[in-house]
């Protein structure tokens, strides 16, 4: 790092101090909860199970506060505004903060679950009422859950049911027919990431570091997602939202009820990626930032408070587990381990400047540059040891996706001549927040990484320990409903800058 840790944390600190002095405390604090409850797994729930029941209450009791009261903070518009909203409904207090392609995706995500819970446990007068999550990643349940695709329930309108998702009412697999088949690959992907951040994005689990700022400014998207929100997170808002359903936008998301099912188990697997042993937050003392970030957010009363990550953490942790949660998941900071070393990425190969994706497979060889292929291949003769073994990256860049464009993509690295399959799958495109409907859109398009260490490692043991020719596939996918052949009629281009082959190294100090 070009700073010493020292000089960061002495300017973390003194930022703190400073704050606490010169800005006066707009918001009031959360009070503090009553006994844990359970968050429990929708697939194993009727149509009228008691926390169903509760949900349906509330929702169509913060619907009928859009109209009786629309400036009502338990408003269920209000609500889905504080995560993005449409200029159409205007600007209000706390809105459009949802955290995407920055290191507080998840601590920001957690704490307007949390929030949200506790208005549904008010507006449904039960005290019971935790969440379900939805475990989108698990065998057979990447299907929209049954009790919310009927439109009607008992006879009257089902409140768990939109009409804008027009794929995933019909009850079908979400992502039928591809090689890749389903979220468990991309969950499989996310959960192998080491590390919470790093300044690689394809290393980091929770999202590249943003500065943080001071309440009301929002902390910036730094342009490129984290492991967790670009694998599954993003393609499921894609798969849900369809043709032009409200999952499928930023600024919409959040008025589907399915929405915070998702983003309970995106919550969920944040756990799960922290039972890993080597898994950890961020580093208290260097990156104490992260930490300190304040949220506002609206409590059960309606009133505005504001939280620190450390407080969203401790305050989530107390109130509600998961029902596989195996353990109280730390809300303290891990212990101060060894400092991080900072990678250094150099390109190693290339397909060729200015190429374009669209709705037909995109298949091309990568070359690899005659003068850094001895250094890549010294890279992969090396044993793989923990955080410093290098890493093999293949990065899409620039990619310019077109504002109606309704696919994702699959991507594959196999030995050249060989058809892409489950075996050689390396990770998915989402347009979900780049398509401008997320606030900053950079016209230079977007950059979506994958780390291919594994998959280059197999083919070259499988080639007799020799490094084969590779060939890239990007496979689209429509998003609404069209099969692949359908898909492949239209007429759609999306340039991308290049296709690249990074090394990343970790110096030794
Ligand atoms: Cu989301």
């Amino acid at each position: 790092m070009s700073e010493s840790p020292n000089r960061r944390v002495f300017l973390a600190t003194a930022g703190v101090t400073v704050a606490s002095v010169v800005t006066p405390r707009l918001f009031a604090q959360p009070k503090d909860s009553p006994v844990q409850g359970t968050r429990e797994s929708v697939a194993g729930m009727d149509t009228d199970h008691p926390t169903l029941v509760s949900y349906r209450t509330a929702i169509e009791a913060m619907k009928k506060l859009d109209k009786d009261d629309p400036t009502n903070p338990l408003g269920w518009r209000y609500q889905a505004n504080m995560h993005g909203a449409l200029k159409a409904d205007g600007e209000k207090n706390g809105w459009k903060w949802c955290m995407h392609g920055n290191w507080w995706f998840l601590p920001w995500h957690r704490g307007y679950v949390y929030f949200f819970e506790k208005i549904v446990r008010k507006m449904s007068g039960s005290e019971a009422f935790r969440l379900p999550y939805w475990s989108w990643e698990k065998d057979g349940q990447n299907v929209l859950p049954a009790p919310f695709r009927d439109a009607k329930y008992m006879d009257k309108d089902n409140p768990l049911f939109d009409d804008s998702r027009v794929e995933a009412n019909k009850g079908g697999p979400l992502r039928p027919n591809t090689q890749s088949g389903s979220f468990a690959f991309d969950w499989g992907i996310a959960l192998a990431i080491e590390q919470f951040t790093t300044t690689v994005p394809e290393l980091a689990y929770g999202g590249l570091r943003t500065p943080k700022t001071m309440l009301p400014a929002k902390p910036m998207p730094a342009g490129q997602h984290g492991g967790m929100e670009h694998n599954a997170h993003d393609m499921l808002h894609d798969a849900v939202g369809g043709d032009a359903g409200v999952m499928g936008d930023t600024r919409t998301a959040a008025r589907d009820p399915i929405f915070w099912l998702h983003h309970a188990n995106v919550d969920r697997l944040w756990n799960r990626w922290l039972d890993i042993k080597e898994h950890h937050l961020p580093d208290p003392t260097d990156d104490k930032d992260w930490y300190d970030q304040e949220f506002p957010y609206f409590d059960e009363t309606g009133e505005q408070v504001v939280l620190s990550v450390s407080k969203i953490l401790e305050l989530a942790a107390k109130e509600s587990r998961y029902d596989d949660d195996r353990r109280l998941v730390a809300a303290a900071p891990p212990a101060a381990r060894e400092k991080a070393v900072e990678p250094k990425v150099v390109s190693v190969g290339a397909i060729q400047p200015m190429l374009a994706l669209g709705t037909k497979t995109f298949s091309k060889p990568i070359g690899i540059t005659e003068d850094t292929k001895p250094k890549l291949m010294a890279a992969l003769a090396a044993p793989r040891a923990g955080a410093e073994a290098p890493v093999v990256l293949l990065r899409v860049e620039g990619i310019k996706p077109p504002k109606d464009a309704r696919l994702t993509f699959e991507v594959f690295v196999t030995k050249k001549g060989e058809k892409p399959s489950k075996k050689s799958y390396v990770g998915p495109i989402s347009f979900f927040g780049r398509r401008g409907d997320h606030e900053h859109v950079d016209d230079e398009g977007f950059t979506q990484g994958f780390d291919v260490t594994n998959q280059v490692q197999k083919l070259r043991t499988a080639n007799k320990g020799v490094l084969p020719e590779l060939e890239v596939f990007v496979v689209p996918h429509s998003t609404a409903g069209l099969s692949d052949e359908e898909l492949a009629k239209k007429d759609v281009v999306i340039p991308i800058s290049n296709i690249t082959l990074k090394l990343v190294t970790v110096e030794k100090k």
